[in-house]
């Protein structure tokens, strides 16, 4: 019941009620997971389907993501507790959302996820060329380079992202992940990506397999 609550608080863009809602949650012993799965996650698409029927308009979707973002405030701390315990590979992840891309809620899901698993995640930000993920590598030496896009025009960037590190010898040296509205396995099989990632908590274990992977070619 406290679940469907957060998400109509969501719905609503009522960011108190929806603080005080995941505290709530929290404190009857709902997990974290199941807050951001059944109440945050499905707020939110809701949101996006009534965006796409022009039912709602970018303030009220950016309302939306304001109650989002406090609401991941408050689980956090149960999200990184949950994760550390689960995880064993770390390693780092250079992640952005590619150029002409301004989604970010996704992308600082999935920060936020890697990060609670243990991963350092150097998050290069929106909007970012292939020429910024190339610098992000070639400084931060990642084991995975994970790209998020939201918009038909703009999932041929990733594509762009995977040549440009083929040209500064850097592909074979990392492994790729893509997520976001747009992509899927077919896209990313078709594509050269080495995984799809079709959510934050899936990441993870995305994440955990393409370290191991990268770890295991270099020794
Ligand atoms: Co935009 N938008 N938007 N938007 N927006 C979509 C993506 C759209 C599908 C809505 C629709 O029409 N149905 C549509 C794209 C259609 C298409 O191209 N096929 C769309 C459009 C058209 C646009 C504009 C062009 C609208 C306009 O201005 N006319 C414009 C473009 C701006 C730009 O980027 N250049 C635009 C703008 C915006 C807002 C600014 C209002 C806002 C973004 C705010 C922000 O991000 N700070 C926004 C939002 C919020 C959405 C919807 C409603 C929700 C996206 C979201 O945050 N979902 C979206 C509709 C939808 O997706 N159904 C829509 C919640 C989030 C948690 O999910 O991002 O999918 P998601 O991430 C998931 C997984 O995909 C995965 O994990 C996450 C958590 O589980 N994941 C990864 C994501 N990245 C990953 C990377 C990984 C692994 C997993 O590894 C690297």
């Amino acid at each position: 019941m406290v679940k469907e609550k957060i998400a109509e608080a969501l719905i609503n863009g009522d960011v108190e009620k929806g603080k005080e809602l995941a505290k709530q949650a929290l404190d009857e012993g709902v997990s974290a997971k199941e807050v951001l799965d059944e109440g945050v996650l499905s707020g939110m698409e809701v949101i996006g389907e009534r965006f796409k029927n022009f039912e709602v308009y970018i303030p009220e979707v950016l309302q939306s993501a304001a109650v989002m973002n406090e609401v991941m405030e408050v689980l956090k701390p149960a999200l990184a507790e949950i994760e550390e315990g689960e995880s064993s590979t770390k390693g780092t992840v250079v992640l952005g959302t590619v150029e002409g891309d301004m989604h970010d809620i996704g992308k600082n899901l999935v920060a936020l996820m890697l990060e609670g698993a243990g991963f350092k995640v150097v998050d290069i930000g929106i909007d970012q060329p292939a020429s910024k993920f190339v610098e992000a590598v070639e400084k931060e030496k990642p084991q995975v380079v994970g790209m998020s896009a939201l918009l038909t025009t703009t999932a041929p960037k990733i594509l762009e992202v995977e040549e440009a590190l083929k040209k500064a010898n850097l592909r074979d040296k990392v492994k790729t992940m893509a997520g976001g509205a747009v992509i899927d396995q077919d896209f990313v099989d078709k594509n050269g990506v080495d995984a799809y990632g079709p959510s934050a908590t899936a990441a993870i274990e995305i994440t955990q397999k393409l370290v191991s992977e990268v770890k295991n070619n270099a020794s």
